[in-house]
């Protein structure tokens, strides 16, 4: 049975449970879930207090507006049934997903995460994705590089400047966690270079698993195929087909996500992939749509008929609302099946036009596309709409051939350079860095890339296994200069202004074609943001077996220049007594 013949065999779109039954506390996706403004703190007609700031640099130098932003967030266990399957797993203040952040470019975060697991404990940390924490990288949120983690019965307060402005999201990054349900959208305003009516808000598509995180981890370490998810959620909702609960709890009919459009009207959506692995293909029935950023970079606007989403990449679109009043039309994301391993690769959402009965099922086609690549769209088409010019020579370049290889006992690991990554959550490199010792011999396992005082890193990537890798660095945007396959011949792509993002889509290798099917990603960055910055591979699973790098900048100015909160070192006493008395089952790579 296809998916929407088994979504129409419903006589209507009216959930057969409650919202607090699928989602907990969560409204996203629901017809109650509040339009966002532009910004926050003036009435709707008072347009943005950024609007005239048009000439300014996005990427440096944010403005301070001395505003607090003020979270309070208990993490614990809960069962929730998002799709109808009853699955036990860890949220934020009980909602899958997690409550949406939300401020002002220049505001400061403040967010006090309460972790409250229990049955059995487990730390946590979370990392803030594609914020630059300049001058607070210990508020990163990477155990074992930034900070201990926060343990159970233990609270830890996150500091940090919302230093740029856009969408993107936040999740646990302890282990394979954040897809257990520890994540959830950052929606951050700013100035507004293309304009558009309605702000639809954070419109999250990611991969589902019934299975819990642990398990997952646990049926992917050593093998390069990981197991296929269960379900695709757009704003954590799809039903899944309960014939295939296997005996399981499982209500059918758990309802789909809703959005209002209106008809002639401009519509924002923040599209992230805040899945595991799935690679997301996203269309609107009968809609075109206009690119305006990815990541947090905005983009000379261009036309798209599919959004192309790897884990941990936004994108940001206006969407005409060029229906009828009464019109109806599906949203859809699906994982890829030529990238992904997917049980049950469809997600869809319905759009109710103003006039529009909110209980009908649309009835609309679906907008066809290519699935015979993993790339992201092409460098030359992706012009950042700031102009940013990478120097004429990185101060260093360094090559990282990452493979699928048996370590010296013999498991399959992910390996950077014949290395694997494994953490410490007892010694977080950045706090040794700040104490002074920035040389770990005994420690390879660690992959610290010591840069010292280099202004510039270039990374040349390489990767002949067949299999995706969303890039990802910590603490800033990179220049992607080049993509290909076989050896890079030097040639940058726009060097003038190349495309800038926090994560890019490297293609999969083609063993079978030997050095010419080896498939590269040139990135380059300044290096100007003292703090040990993860840079890795966004599918949980790779990350899980470590495919991650540690790049440490100005090691002397770490040592010299920074004054570390208090917090950091009680947060580490805290997990030392915890992981002193108990057993901490690190099962990966840790992060
Ligand atoms: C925008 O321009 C007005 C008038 O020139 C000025 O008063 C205001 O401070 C500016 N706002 C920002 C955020 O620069
Ligand atoms: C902590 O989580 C448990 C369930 O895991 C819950 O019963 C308890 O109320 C929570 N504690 C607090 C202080 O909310
Ligand atoms: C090899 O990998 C396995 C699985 O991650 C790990 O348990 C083992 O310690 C690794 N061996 C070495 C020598 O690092
Ligand atoms: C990794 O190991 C392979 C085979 O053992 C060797 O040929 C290669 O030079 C090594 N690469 C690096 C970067 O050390
Ligand atoms: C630096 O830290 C590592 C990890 O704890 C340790 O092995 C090494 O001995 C330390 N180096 C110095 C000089 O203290
Ligand atoms: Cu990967």
């Amino acid at each position: 049975m296809s998916i929407l013949s088994f979504l129409l065999g419903a006589s209507n779109l009216v959930s057969g449970i409650s919202q607090q039954v699928s989602n907990g506390a969560s409204q996203l996706g629901t017809l109650d879930a509040p339009r966002l403004p532009s910004f926050l703190g003036g009435d709707s007609s008072g347009g943005s207090p950024y609007s005239n700031n048009s000439g300014q640099d996005p990427y440096n130098n944010p403005p301070n507006t001395g505003v607090v932003r003020k979270y309070e967030w208990e993490i614990s266990r809960g069962c929730l049934a998002p799709d109808g399957f009853l699955k036990c797993g860890i949220f934020i203040n009980g909602g899958y997903p997690g409550p949406t952040l939300e401020a002002n470019w220049g505001d400061t975060f403040q967010i006090t995460i309460h972790n409250n697991i229990t049955g059995p404990e487990e730390g946590t940390s979370l990392h803030w994705h594609g914020l630059n924490q300049k001058g607070t990288p210990w508020m990163d949120g990477v155990p074992g590089a930034s900070q201990c983690p926060i343990a159970p019965g233990s609270s830890f307060t996150y500091t940090f400047n919302a230093d740029q402005y856009g969408s993107s999201w936040y999740h646990a990054h302890f282990s394979a966690q954040y897809t257990d349900g520890v994540f959830g959208p950052i929606v951050i305003y700013g100035p507004i270079h293309e304009q558009y009516d309605i702000d639809i808000g954070p419109v999250l598509l990611n991969d589902y698993y019934h299975t819990p995180y642990y398990q997952n981890v646990q049926a992917s370490i050593g093998k390069r195929f990981t197991p296929s998810s269960d379900n695709n959620f757009i704003n954590g909702k799809m039903p899944f087909d309960c014939s295939l609960a296997g005996g399981q709890q499982c209500s059918p009919n758990a309802g789909v996500s809703k959005f209002r459009f209106q008809s002639g009207a401009k519509h924002r959506l923040r599209l992230i992939n805040s899945g595991a692995e799935g690679l997301q293909r996203f269309t609107i029935d009968g809609h075109k749509m206009t690119v305006i950023a990815n990541d947090f970079v905005e983009v000379k606007p261009y036309q798209a008929d599919v959004i192309t989403l790897a884990v941990g990449q936004r994108t940001d679109i206006i969407v005409e609302g060029t229906g009828n009043p009464s019109d109806t039309f599906w949203m859809r994301s699906d994982i890829s099946k030529f990238c992904s391993f997917t049980n049950q690769p469809h997600a869809l959402a319905a759009i109710y036009y103003e006039d529009a009965d909110t209980s009908s099922t649309p009835q609309s086609t679906a907008t066809p596309y290519q699935d015979n690549n993993c790339a992201n769209d092409a460098l030359q088409l992706t012009e950042p709409l700031f102009q940013r010019t990478p120097p004429s020579q990185p101060s260093i370049t360094t090559h990282i051939d990452m493979e699928f290889q048996a370590n010296s006992t013999g498991q399959m690991v992910w390996m950077m350079n014949n290395q694997s990554f494994r953490a410490d959550y007892n010694q977080p490199i950045l706090l040794l860095a700040n104490a002074g010792n920035t040389s770990y011999p005994d420690q390879p396992e660690w992959n610290v890339y010591n840069y010292g005082n280099a202004v510039s890193v270039r990374l040349v990537l390489t990767s002949i296994a067949p299999l995706h890798h969303p890039m990802h660095l910590h603490g800033h945007n990179f220049w992607v200069l080049a993509e290909g396959y076989g050896e890079w011949d030097g040639t940058i792509v726009r060097p003038e202004n190349p495309q800038y993002r926090d994560t890019h889509q490297m293609e999969r290798g083609d063993p079978t074609k030997g050095q010419a099917g080896q498939s590269y990603v040139v990135l380059e960055w300044l290096a100007d943001n003292p703090g040990v910055w993860p840079m890795h591979c966004h599918i949980a699973w790779h990350l899980s077996s470590g495919m991650y790098i540690n790049v440490m900048e100005h090691p002397d100015q770490i040592q010299n220049e920074m004054q570390v909160p208090d917090i950091m070192a009680q947060t580490c006493r805290d997990w030392w007594q915890f992981s002193g008395s108990n057993v901490v089952d690190q099962i990966d790579s840790g992060v």
